[in-house]
């Protein structure tokens, strides 16, 4: 009998290539398959060598190369492509096996395809998978949902090519159905926060410390070693150290000033506002790349000349980087506990039982937003699954009261010398709000119980109430 391969990866790109070539180098054979063979043939041209590929040309060879149950992972673009790829190889496969999506869909196509596939006894694994091409080769972060079932069959080989830290592996099932995708587009929306924080907290320094790109790096670099140790805030260092070859100037200089975005951080903000969830820190990123790439609005306020502060306005009352540390890192335990939480709601919403701890323990390596941080927030979790928010944890506690003065006055001299720190603006003010015994929400139920008739609840009794605001005696009456 002919070798059968323990797992298939159809769409071989960057991304299902490296991902291939992982399977393979961990010992596992792998059968492989693009809509366009020669992508096929250049894998096994270039790294047959590492391991064992079994390429096919038709999707009906490569289904008849797989052990049982079949294990197949589509790589494609996401979206339309991924529903083509669904309906080739669904009719091809038997009760059992498994479609396993690890590109980058949104959750509820997810959701969609898995009852669909269900139906016809197909378990449909949305996964996602963090760390890009690097890492889909050396040890992605991976986040599968759906069934247990497919878990026990899937999660060995998935756990052997992921990320490990202290031997453990970066990749836990995630929850069903959706839940998977759903945890990775909130890993990406994280992402986009810390990303922002990031860049505001090297503003302020720039701007209203004074200092260059690579004095800038040599701090960052010493943040690195502390708390804030980071992926991101290691390549940060390394970016603003770079000079351009072509003018000696630094490469941030060089660059043009409007940030990219391919939208998960714009979904995780639409799913966040459908929960009812402030994800504040990740809809400021969001809002401040679109803001950066507004060329047009841009233009025209520059043209206008809109008047900033005076040139004396606000020197900063403090250690500027002491306290630009401190701010960056309470910010940042802001933006984390707003995702956690998102994905609490989720997982309260859609019966997907995510155990919030095991999320933070699997973004420790691999993929973008890894971090010593994340152990805290999985030891967070541990001591109390039930955590409503990180922010009454006793080291995320600790760690904002400690930063809050440092907070205020970076987030006073943003706003004095007209620097945009939206981010760490925004997350104080949040913060702020969690704290507060009385909000002004109270003034808000009483405007649209005037205009609407939308009635109010009472501190001091049970009840819905309207006053009847037209009556020149504005009574009060039972709702
Ligand atoms: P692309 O997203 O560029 O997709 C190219 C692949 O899709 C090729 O194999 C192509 O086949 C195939 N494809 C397309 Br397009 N339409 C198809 C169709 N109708 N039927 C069958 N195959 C089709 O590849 P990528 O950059 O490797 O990304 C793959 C997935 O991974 C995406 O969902 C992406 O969002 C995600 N991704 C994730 C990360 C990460 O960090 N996790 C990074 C980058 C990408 P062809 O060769 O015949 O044209």
């Amino acid at each position: 009998m002919s070798e059968k391969a323990q797992i298939g990866v159809t769409g071989l790109a960057v991304m299902g290539r490296n991902l291939a070539r992982n399977f393979a180098r961990h010992g596992h054979t792998v059968a492989v398959h693009n809509r366009s063979y020669q992508r096929t043939e250049e894998l096994v041209k270039e790294f047959g060598h590492e391991g064992t590929f079994l390429p096919a040309e038709s999707a009906e060879d490569f289904v008849a190369s797989l052990e049982k149950p079949r294990r197949v992972i589509i790589m494609v673009k996401a979206g339309k492509a991924t529903d083509a790829v669904i309906d080739e190889f669904a009719p091809l496969l038997e009760e059992g096996d498994m479609l396993i999506d690890a590109g980058n869909a949104h959750y509820a196509d997810t959701r969609r395809r898995e009852a669909a596939l269900k139906e016809r006894g197909l378990h449909f694994v949305g996964t996602g998978v963090s760390g890009g091409e690097e890492g889909a080769l050396h040890g992605p972060s991976i986040m599968p949902g759906g069934s247990k079932e497919s878990y026990e069959a899937l999660g060995p080989l998935l756990e052997d090519i992921s990320a490990k830290v202290d031997g453990e592996p970066c990749c836990v099932h995630v929850g069903p159905d959706g839940a998977g995708h759903f945890v990775k587009m909130v890993h990406n929306g994280i992402e986009y926060a810390d990303m922002q924080l990031i860049a505001e907290a090297y503003d302020l320094l720039r701007q209203a410390g004074g200092h260059s790109p690579a004095e800038i790096a040599s701090v960052f670099k010493t943040w690195n070693e502390g708390r804030l140790g980071s992926y991101l805030i290691e390549i940060t260092a390394e970016v603003l150290q770079q000079t351009d070859a072509a003018t000696g100037k630094p490469f941030v200089d060089i660059v043009k000033d409007a940030a990219e975005q391919k939208g998960t951080g714009r979904w995780t903000v639409q799913a966040a506002l459908d929960l009812g969830v402030p994800v504040s820190g990740i809809a400021e990123a969001v809002f401040a790349r679109a803001l950066s790439g507004g060329t047009d609005v841009r233009e025209a306020a520059a043209t206008a000349q809109l008047p900033g502060p005076s040139a004396q306005a606000g020197s900063h009352g403090g250690d500027l980087q002491a306290d630009v540390e401190q701010a960056l890192f309470a910010s940042k335990i802001v933006a984390y506990a707003q995702g956690f939480q998102q994905i609490q709601a989720a997982s309260a919403e859609y019966d997907w039982e995510i155990d919030p701890g095991a999320m933070a323990k699997i973004w420790r390596a691999g993929c973008i937003i890894r971090a010593k941080f994340l152990d805290y927030i999985k030891q967070a979790y541990d001591k109390q699954p039930e955590l409503a928010t990180l922010l009454v944890d006793d080291y995320f506690l600790d760690a904002v009261s400690g930063a809050q003065e440092a907070w205020r006055r970076v987030v006073a001299t943003a706003a004095a010398q007209g620097i945009p720190a939206p981010g760490f603006a925004s997350a104080l003010a949040y913060y702020d709000g969690l704290r507060a015994s009385r909000l002004p929400a109270a003034l808000i139920q009483g405007q649209r119980d005037f205009f609407g008739a939308h009635t109010y609840q009472r501190v001091d009794k049970e009840g819905a109430f309207h006053t009847l605001w037209a009556t020149e005696d504005r009574k009060e009456i039972d709702a």
